[in-house]
């Protein structure tokens, strides 16, 4: 008798071995599993096996109930929607899939890794200063008397009252504390705390009450340079600043130095490049530049008859602008991440 479950057991799995659809299936399901199924027939004619080998055959068969209905609901999970059966996974792993948004670094902060491997590779190191400085490194070691426009406080943002309005700022070492209006800050802590030579540049924010426009922000970035050593000319400065425009932006870039003003440097000049503001192209400054005023080192306490130097400061944002064709300096700092994700 229990002969007959094993033939059955065989019987079934190669019939379900050649099943082929969801067809194929029903029929099998009805022969074993149905009503009138090899199955069912198999627990009817229980009654007719001896007792002592009930137990046995009764426990088979349920077995192989139990074996068949898993088997069944298995391969009917395997046949896909259009009734075949599936041979691959799934899931179709050709089609594309969802990209991950990947991050990247601002296009000001990929601007500044850009210059400072540039001027690394013309052998400037890196320095860095306070944005929140004090009137003397801001204006007075910078030989910018009390008197300047460039001090008046409708031009920069104080922290508390400056000297030139009358502010008691006895007991303040250094002045009144404001935000830095331009990196040249640096040049001086750099100078007072390291003897020459020097040839350092150094990147960061400042800060004056500009109004907005294509061209201006109240808030941006600069980066300064300074090269002290001995028998340093305007040449060095001419020729560093036209090195680095063609190493930075192409040897096609157009640069000019004009004659300009600066308390601190002497001669002093504008570097200016031609790039696409709105819709045409035009002269536009990159930043102020000279040779340093013997006011300045004596400040620091360098000696002018010993020591020379240049020094200049760009704004990174007209840098980025003129690198990237960016035509309005405010796209920079909207945050708008499909202007962003260009660069
Ligand atoms: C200065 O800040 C001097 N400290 C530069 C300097 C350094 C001269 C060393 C000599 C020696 P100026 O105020 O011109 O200079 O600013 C330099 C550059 O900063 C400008 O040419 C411009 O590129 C950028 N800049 C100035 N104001 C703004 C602004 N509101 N928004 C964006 N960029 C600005």
């Amino acid at each position: 008798m229990l002969e007959q479950i094993t033939q059955l057991q065989s019987q079934a799995v190669s019939d379900l071995e050649s099943v082929a659809d969801l067809d194929g299936l029903e029929r099998f399901r009805v022969a074993y599993l149905g009503n009138k199924g090899s199955v069912k027939q198999l627990m009817a004619s229980l009654k007719s096996v001896p007792t002592e080998q009930k137990p046995e055959f009764g426990k088979r068969a349920n077995e192989l109930r139990q074996a068949l209905e898993s088997e069944y609901k298995q391969r009917k999970q395997s046949f896909g929607d259009d009734g075949q059966r599936q041979t691959g996974p799934a899931v179709d792993v050709t089609e594309p899939g969802t990209a991950a948004d990947l991050g990247r670094p601002h296009v000001v902060t990929q601007t500044i890794d850009g210059l400072l491997e540039v001027f690394g590779r013309m052998g400037f190191g890196v320095a860095t200063g306070p944005e929140v400085e004090d009137e003397y490194h801001n204006f007075v070691a910078l030989n910018i008397p009390a008197e300047h426009p460039a001090r008046d406080p409708l031009d920069n943002f104080y922290l508390q009252e400056p000297a030139s309005a009358g502010g008691a700022v006895a007991d303040l070492p250094g002045g009144a504390q404001l935000l830095r209006s331009q990196t040249s800050t640096v040049q001086i802590r750099v100078m007072e705390t390291t003897p020459p030579p020097v040839r350092i540049v150094s990147v960061g924010r400042v800060y004056r009450p500009d109004e907005h426009d294509a061209t201006h922000y109240s808030m941006f970035h600069q980066i300064e340079g300074l090269y002290v050593d001995r028998n340093v000319s305007m040449v060095d400065l001419k020729t560093t600043l036209i090195q680095f425009a063609h190493a930075y932006f192409g040897a096609e870039a157009e640069v000019r130095l004009r004659p300009s003003y600066f308390p601190f440097t002497e001669p002093s000049a504008e570097l200016d490049i031609k790039m696409q503001v709105k819709d045409r192209w035009d002269w536009v400054e990159l930043g102020g530049c000279g040779m340093v005023d013997p006011n300045v080192f004596e400040a620091v306490g360098y000696d002018p008859e010993q020591w020379s130097g240049f020094a200049f400061g760009l704004g990174v944002e007209r840098i980025a602008m003129r690198k990237h064709g960016i035509s309005d300096i405010r796209w920079l700092f909207e945050n708008d991440v499909r202007f962003l994700k260009q660069f």
